[in-house]
């Protein structure tokens, strides 16, 4: 299948371009920089440098024999996408183009405005793009459990049946974001939503859970071929953090009392489930929606494990409890459905002390290059307009 990939330099639209690759479909990637230009805007460097998409494009190909096209350009620019839609004519899109972090999207009026416009703006040019040119795409849509937020009742895949006064139907499971980015995806399901009804598209919304982990068997095959691994407190997410926190020799950061509970995943089964989902597409007209996570641990949990594995590695790790930069309920209720994934053939890789012992041991080369200030919390989301 040819395959579009919108974001292909991330984290994880870099891992997803070569697995598709060495799988045999036609794979592109797009992609402007963006995040490396907001990271050096708020002065985070990754754990190390990654070339540009064109650098390790060639890598992959003489390592490989097996070519990954790239792209640079806007996706919230419509010529830029209508061109590539066209001309590429994509069986699949997988859409990883947004601004990622909870915190930026928190920093203030400006931050806020870019990932407004950055993210819906994205999908909006998307969805327009295969109306025009190839409407029986099917869009791979890469959303976030923190759209459900953390509701005081079971999360359900997506939909809701509800009965009221006699009468029921079925609704988009309710939505409410704790932060700018995370509202950001809601708007985006509801785009996609109104467009699958309206006009026919076909689309998988990946309600994905925090993802952990520095590689994947593709970015094993060269130190090249590595994906972009931030740790520090605007683009890094908490296990990860944890792992180059433990290695640095500082407390892990648990934000208030770390009763903060999400679903988590391996990178690598990121990647599973968007060949899973690319593997058994959606309907014309259907919004299909599957949440993405393996497993479910408070943030206490997650820094009690980092804890015991790295001491028995030797690195003296303690917790620390700093007062919360977020507005969010640090005890409550979770229990989120996730069956679809499992029921399409997900393995999931789970977070083993050996996993986790793994991951320490691969960021301890680094140990000399950990910037320690940028892991400091320092976006709070009370600031005052
Ligand atoms: N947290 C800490 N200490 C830290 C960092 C985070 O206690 O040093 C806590 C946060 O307060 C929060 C939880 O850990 O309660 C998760 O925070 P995170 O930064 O790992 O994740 P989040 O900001 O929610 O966003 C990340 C990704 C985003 C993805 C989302 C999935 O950046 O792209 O959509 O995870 S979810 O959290 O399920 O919405």
């Amino acid at each position: 299948m040819r395959i579009l990939i919108l974001g292909g330099d991330g984290y994880l639209g870099w891992p997803t371009a070569m697995r598709l690759t060495l799988r045999g479909h036609s794979v592109m990637v797009a992609d402007n920089y963006l995040r490396r230009r907001l990271e050096r805007e708020v002065d985070a460097v990754p754990l190390y440098e990654t070339p540009d998409l064109g650098t390790r494009a060639a890598v992959f190909a003489a390592l490989t024999e097996k070519s990954i096209c790239t792209r640079e350009g806007d996706c919230t620019r419509h010529e830029f996408v209508d061109a590539l839609i066209r001309d590429f004519q994509p069986g699949a899109v997988v859409h990883f183009a947004e601004q990622p972090s909870a915190p930026y999207s928190m920093m203030g009026a400006e931050q806020a405005r870019l990932t407004l416009e950055n993210n819906v703006g994205t999908t909006f040019t998307l969805i327009w793009a295969l109306l025009r040119h190839a409407p029986e795409c099917h869009i791979v849509k890469l959303g976030t459990m923190g759209e459900y937020g953390t509701p005081n009742i079971d999360i359900e895949e997506g939909w809701i049946d509800v009965a009221h006064r006699g009468r029921s139907d079925r609704f988009l499971f309710p939505r409410q974001g704790s932060s700018l980015y995370h509202t950001t995806k809601i708007l985006d399901t509801d785009l996609l939503h109104f467009y699958a009804r309206n006009n026919g598209l076909r689309v998988t919304d990946l309600m994905q859970g925090p993802v952990y982990g520095l590689t994947t068997t593709e970015c094993d095959m060269d130190p090249r071929l590595a994906t972009h691994f931030n740790y520090d407190a605007v683009f890094g997410t908490v296990l990860n953090r944890f792992l180059v926190q433990a290695v640095a020799g500082m407390p892990l950061t648990v934000y208030g009392r770390g009763g903060q509970t999400r679903g988590f995943l391996n990178i690598e089964d990121t990647l599973q489930c968007i060949e899973l989902a690319i593997n058994t597409p959606a309907q014309s007209g259907e919004l299909r929606i599957l949440n993405q996570f393996t497993e479910q641990f408070s943030v206490r949990e997650l820094a009690g494990r980092v804890c015991e594995v790295g001491n028995r590695l030797g690195l003296n790790v303690a917790i620390a409890s700093l007062a919360n930069p977020r507005r969010e309920k640090e005890e409550h209720y979770y229990n989120a459905q996730h069956h679809a994934l499992a029921e399409l053939g997900l393995e999931p890789h789970l977070l083993t002390e050996d996993v986790i012992g793994g991951m320490l041991e691969r960021v301890l080369p680094y140990r000399d290059a950990i910037d320690v200030d940028s892991i400091k919390p320092r976006v709070q989301w009370s600031l005052d307009a």
